[in-house]
């Protein structure tokens, strides 16, 4: 890697449609703050810049079944994960959007400097238009049969079952997720980038000088993708939400929400430049700049060939010096997914376990998906936290704080100097090779390195017992065993900072050392004699059974409540038959007891004469319904479905519940009191 003068890290511009959640931290944003606070430690001129993606059609239609503006959702989105980002800690000099004047000013001038150079085509093709809605259909707004695995609800870009990326023209049975009717086919105008001919031009022997430098899965997809030959891509959308295309007479198109997406990240810093009274450009048009990109695997082409390609359209613009991109991490098992709301949300996370937050990043890190998918589970989340952090890290400073304090009144004894080998290989191990590892992307290997360190000074403490020692007689040996314990706090608080900001910060002030420190005072941290130690503080509480066992029924319960509270304004499932309905045996029950389930907020426990039996049944409607209120009413069961264990308790069968526009959950149930029993048809 060529030695630049400064660093433009971007990190992907998250969608202002949902929360940010723990996939995103492990995948993105906390390799990229990393990434960050070590460069800022040695010295590096960076900046760090993020924001929220307003545009797109998964947010218009969030808006329509919310019945509420785009604009009502990105405002609530952008302030929630910028909130969230903030209370993490993540240090992005700016956190923009593009919903902001900025970008659209910046999109709309890249647009027409391409357009004017003549780097268009223009093309008419069909699109599937909604008759009764007079409009045409973003692929997102399209669903049908996945002609490759059968699922009725696949998207016209996307079926999510099987992850195959489709056209709209794909789909089997095609309907308007708007109308719920079939689409027809009408012509449309819209701009092409020329990728085909950029391919031969320059981008396969551009992409050949990314060979050694670039992660191998992300340097594979690219290639996979140029092997198969890139096709004209159309940058635009008719659409009414997003950047207007700015020519006379063309209302009603926007920019595709991935052409102004990465643009983003220029209009960010001019937002930046603006309020800092600085410059914008070298940042972006400098050779002497390195542009590198944070980002998820789902983004992969547009970040390493589609936004260079705009940028090398126009002209005027450096290109990422690397992209490096991660693949996705799994929650207990399985894949997160917000619309199923299987997530840990950080705004959550931050309000459950408060002052938690490089705990958090520890274990994202730990166990961060570089080279391949990877799974977070409280479980692990735990037993790292307790074992590692507070076992290891937090034991040995809390012993060599407590042993300064009781045996030299918090300060640093004189002593014959003592050093450790394999202190010091931990130490002179990290100022060796995590730089190497952080500047090749690999944090995990990093953190590894680092916590080694407190490994050995626990290993080594813990050897040498100072507490059995005579204070009287042993003295200079007492002492120097916690002068140089407390010199190997003091490289922790350095060495750790780019990864536990918050645990650097405590260090340094149990320490009394200056806030302000660089990389190299990992090597010269001998504490002069005398120096007075601030208080010790605890660094990490462990992690009680309760508090995993919460979050987990948390997610147990959101898994239940997602069967029964589907959201509304779906497309009419495709017809089935006869035979198909009454396979199901549905009966009018009674109920006759009901209880909450512990530690999950959304489960009621109950118990149902069904006229044949008497039955258990698990319900996410306890955020609907007191249990002693529902207590001899009749509701209708499903009653050969196939028995579930949730939350350890083996739920047979399910209550039918009819789902209110707001959400709120009633009761499917006869008018007239019937038998228990009779039979629902
Ligand atoms: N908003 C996709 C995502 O959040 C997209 C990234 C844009 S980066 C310019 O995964
Ligand atoms: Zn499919």
């Amino acid at each position: 890697m060529k030695s630049p003068k400064r660093y433009t890290v971007t990190a992907a511009l998250p969608y202002a449609n949902g929360p940010v959640h723990i996939g995103h931290l492990a995948g993105c944003y906390i390799p990229a703050d990393t990434f960050v606070r070590f460069l800022r430690l040695t010295g590096k001129d960076v900046l760090f810049i993020c924001g929220s993606d307003e545009h797109g059609v998964p947010i218009t239609l969030k808006a329509r079944n919310e019945g509420i503006s785009p604009q009502d959702v990105v405002d609530k989105y952008h302030k929630l994960m910028g909130d969230a980002f903030r209370d993490l800690g993540i240090s992005f000099d700016v956190y923009s959007r593009t919903s902001a004047p900025i970008h659209h000013e910046t999109a709309q001038e890249f647009f027409l400097n391409l357009y004017n150079k003549g780097e268009f085509t223009e093309q008419s093709t069909e699109q599937y238009f909604d008759e009764q809605e007079q409009t045409f259909l973003a692929d997102r707004y399209i669903v049908g049969t996945c002609p490759n695995c059968g699922n009725d609800n696949a998207y016209g870009d996307q079926c999510e079952k099987c992850g195959k990326s489709l056209s709209p023209s794909d789909l089997i049975n095609p309907k308007s997720k708007l109308s719920g009717l079939a689409p027809v086919k009408k012509q449309t105008k819209h701009w092409f980038l020329a990728l085909d001919r950029y391919q031969q031009e320059w981008i396969n022997d551009w992409m050949l000088t990314k060979k050694d430098d670039w992660k191998s899965n992300v340097y594979g997809q690219c290639k996979s993708w140029l092997d198969q030959g890139l096709q004209p891509r159309a940058i635009t959308r008719d659409l009414d939400w997003g950047v207007k295309v700015p020519l006379e007479g063309e209302e009603g198109k926007v920019l595709y929400v991935w052409f102004d997406a990465p643009i983003g990240y220029i209009s960010a810093t001019r937002e930046w430049a603006e309020r800092e009274g600085k410059d914008w450009k070298p940042w972006w048009q400098s050779d002497e700049s390195n542009l590198i990109h944070f980002i998820g695997k789902d983004n992969i082409v547009f970040h390493c060939i589609i936004f260079p390609a705009i940028l090398k359209a126009h002209g005027d613009f450096i290109l990422p010096e690397n992209v490096p991109a991660n693949e996705f991490l799994n929650l207990e098992g399985d894949k997160i997914s917000t619309s199923r709301n299987w997530a840990v949300w950080l705004h959550e996370y931050l309000q459950d376990f408060p002052g938690r937050r490089d705990e958090l990043r520890y274990v994202l890190t730990s166990i961060a998906p570089e080279t391949k998918d990877s799974d977070f589970s409280w479980k692990d989340y735990q037993a790292r936290v307790n074992n590692e952090l507070a076992d290891i890290l937090g034991n040995f400073v809390n012993r060599v704080m407590v042993l300064t304090h009781k045996y030299f009144e918090g300060k640093v004894p004189a002593s014959t100097f003592q050093v450790v080998d394999e202190v010091e290989t931990a130490t002179s191990n990290i100022f060796s090779k995590v730089p190497e590892l952080i500047e090749g992307y690999e944090f995990r290997q990093a953190l590894f390195e680092t916590l080694n360190l407190a490994r050995s000074g626990n290993k080594y403490l813990a050897d040498a017992q100072p507490w059995k020692l005579n204070l009287e007689t042993q003295r200079d040996e007492v002492a120097g065993i916690i002068a140089y314990s407390i010199d190997i706090v003091s490289r922790l608080s350095v060495a750790l900072s780019p990864f536990l900001p918050d645990t650097s910060a405590r260090l340094r002030r149990m320490l009394n050392l200056p806030a302000q420190f660089g990389w190299n005072d990992l090597m010269v941290t001998s504490l002069p004699v005398g120096h007075q130690l601030g208080l010790p503080e605890i660094l990490y509480k462990k992690i009680e059974d309760a508090e995993v066992e919460a979050q987990v029924a948390k997610l147990e319960a959101s898994k239940a409540a997602h069967q029964t509270t589907e959201t509304s304004h779906k497309p009419v499932k495709d017809a089935i038959s006869y035979d198909d309905f009454m396979k199901m045996d549905i009966r009018v029950g009674t109920i006759l007891e009901a209880e909450r389930v512990p530690k999950a907020d959304k489960l009621l426990k109950l118990l149902v004469d069904t006229g044949v039996d008497k039955r258990t049944v698990v319900s996410g409607i306890a955020e609907h319904f007191a249990p002693e209120n529902i207590v001899g009413q009749q509701v209708s069961v499903l009653m050969n479905l196939e028995p579930r264990k949730i939350r350890g308790i083996e739920s047979q069968g399910m209550i039918l519940m009819a789902e209110d526009s707001d959400g709120k959950l009633k009761f499917v149930q006869p008018n007239e009191s019937v038998n228990p029993g009779a039979e629902v048809r």
